[in-house]
């Protein structure tokens, strides 16, 4: 018997500096709607703002403006109240200030009925913490927010295992190895990926989808299972994003992309089990994996040489 969620991916064109939650927040709604049917829909990662790393505060509590103190809050919660209305989970992402003074890229995982079951907090944080004149764009995340504490939990809902993760996580093969040592059957990923590489400006919008392609398709394919990856796209302040919303199969297979890089809905009827063949064949982790060849991976962060 298959076990089908019906997901969409909700990539959301840019928002501007000057736009408000609320305006961002009605926008969401109307590709709620619009994937009406769907049991499930994803959001990008900092859905709620502009992708503010990209500006330098020399005062750093000069960017608080940007976080949200609580969850749901007056600007989202009419977002909670429409999507309880159809029966609809989802996740998004936004900065999380927390009561005790910490900052966190946040994302969190709503069930049908509207409560919040999941929360992770991004961990492999890209960028740099001070202003870089050699760079063509600022990518400031080291600067305003800390690594996620609470690790890539993998949560049990909607009839199935769910996990997050968030952009620049999706290109490291541990996140989605954690996540797949916790038999995880659908990963979600918002992502805000600027067009171009700050520090290789020759390195357009192709070769980034490819990087983007390759580790999505690669992680869903080692750990046989679902990747839902949505971007907020399109220019926003100047500063131009690419799209490549994408749903990834078990197999590693795209199997519903966007093609603007504006407010675009994908979907697809994910079958859960599909993620088993794999699970319990080449992927059987169980029975292959050899950790006792493995240590260097949670013992060591940079590269050490052989000697000469
Ligand atoms: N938001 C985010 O994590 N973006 C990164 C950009 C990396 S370049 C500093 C990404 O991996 O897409």
């Amino acid at each position: 018997m298959p076990r089908i969620i019906n997901v969409a991916g909700a990539q959301l064109g840019p928002i501007q500096k000057a736009d408000s939650r609320e305006a961002v927040v009605a926008r969401m709604i109307a590709l709620m709607d619009k994937a009406k049917g769907a049991d499930f829909i994803v959001y990008p990662e900092l859905a709620l703002t502009t992708f503010f790393p990209r500006w330098y505060h020399e005062n750093r509590a000069e960017a608080d403006h940007w976080f949200e103190k609580s969850m749901p809050n007056a600007a989202t919660q009419p977002l909670f109240d429409r999507a309880k209305v159809l029966g609809m989970g989802f996740t998004f992402g936004y900065a999380e200030l927390t009561p005790d003074g910490h900052h966190f890229n946040t994302s969190i995982l709503v069930d049908k009925a509207g409560r919040i079951v999941g929360k992770y907090r991004k961990i492999h944080l890209p960028g740099h913490v001070e202003y870089d004149p050699e760079r063509t764009h600022q990518h400031l995340e080291k600067r305003y927010f800390e690594p996620g504490d609470l690790g890539f939990p993998v949560w049990r809902t909607m009839g199935g295992l769910f996990g997050m993760m968030i952009c620049n996580d999706r290109r490291w093969p541990e996140a989605y190895r954690v996540m797949g040592l916790q038999g995880v059957e659908m990963i979600t990923l918002g992502f805000n990926t600027p067009s171009t590489n700050s520090q290789k400006p020759d390195e357009g919008p192709e070769a980034r989808a490819f990087h983007h392609k390759l580790s999505v398709q690669a992680g869903a394919y080692q750990n046989s299972t679902w990747v839902v990856a949505v971007a907020k796209a399109g220019v926003e302040d100047g500063f131009p994003m690419f799209g490549c919303s994408l749903i990834v199969d078990p197999d590693g297979r795209i199997v519903a992309e966007t093609k603007t890089e504006d407010d675009e809905i994908i979907m697809h009827a994910c079958d859960l089990d599909a993620t088993k063949f794999g699970k319990d064949t080449i992927f059987d982790f169980k029975r292959h994996r050899r950790i006792e060849h493995y240590g260097r991976i949670t013992s060591q962060t940079g590269v050490v040489l052989p000697q000469e």
